[in-house]
């Protein structure tokens, strides 16, 4: 069974060594880890090309030529997985906020399910305690109102920490998703209900990171907030073929 982790990078230079010697460590036979840098200046392209040579076939790298945002660096980063034959494609942060130790229980769960998430919102889940209340607040409402405007089935509906089964992946029309901000997890969360996808969630502590910096502001809340409400009239002729 392999499977990739897809990890998007954008000035994670701090993060990045330490993030995939433990991803690499982990206690799954055929794990691999694929860095797509848009150009960070920082060069976390070049560190990414540099550990890829440390650690010889099991991290790959798609460079690309500038900042295309978050949901076109995973289409383009799922794409390649497939290609290079991952049977499960994993997606997280850079930035630690995802616990590297769930990802061996997610794969399991996953061997019964068509996507697996590390979920905030269900039993033994939690948001960074160190969180001031607004931040929390924020978060809680965001999912909710995005679970509602949509009718999703599943908890934690915005979360970035996720594993896709290959059928599941190939099942989804990849060029009709096309946010590219936060939306898109919720866009591939909705697409997937709609195909009859058994999803499966596994509690996760979500940690703030600690290095680099997050790119969340109310500018992008508000954004993503409308265009929740644009996926409400997206994704009509999704068949259910699970
Ligand atoms: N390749 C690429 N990665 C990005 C881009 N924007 C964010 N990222 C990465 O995507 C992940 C999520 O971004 P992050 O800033 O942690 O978002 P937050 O967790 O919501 O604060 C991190 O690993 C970032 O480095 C982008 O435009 N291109
Ligand atoms: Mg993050």
């Amino acid at each position: 069974m392999k499977i990739t982790m897809v990890i998007p990078t954008y000035n994670e230079k701090e993060n990045l060594p330490k993030l995939v010697k433990e991803v690499l460590a982990l206690p799954l036979e055929d794990i691999h880890v694929l860095i797509v840098d848009d150009n960070s200046p920082d060069g976390t392209g070049e560190l990414a090309e540099k550990l890829r040579t440390e650690y010889n076939d099991r991290i790959h790298c798609l460079h690309r030529a500038g900042k295309m945002g978050l949901g076109s660096a995973y289409r383009e980063g799922f794409k390649m997985a497939m290609d290079e034959g991952a049977d499960y494609i994993g997606q997280m942060d850079a930035d630690f906020s995802h616990p590297i130790d769930k990802i061996p229980e997610m794969a399991k769960a996953l061997s019964d399910a068509h996507l697996v998430i590390g979920s905030r919102y269900v039993k033994g889940g939690a948001l960074d305690e160190d969180w001031p209340f607004y931040r929390k607040w924020l978060s809680g409402f965001g999912n909710a109102y995005a679970r509602f405007i949509l009718g999703l089935p599943n908890k934690d509906v915005t979360g970035g920490f996720k594993m896709w089964r290959r059928e599941t992946l190939e099942a989804m029309p990849m060029d009709t998703i096309k946010s590219n901000g936060y939306v898109f997890q919720v866009e591939m969360n909705y697409v997937a209900s709609k195909l009859g996808c058994k999803i499966v969630e596994i509690p996760i502590y979500f940690k703030e990171r600690t290095m680099g910096k997050s790119k969340m502001n109310l500018k992008i809340s508000i954004e993503a907030a409308w265009r929740t409400i644009a996926l409400r009239f997206m994704h009509n002729d999704v068949k259910k073929v699970f």
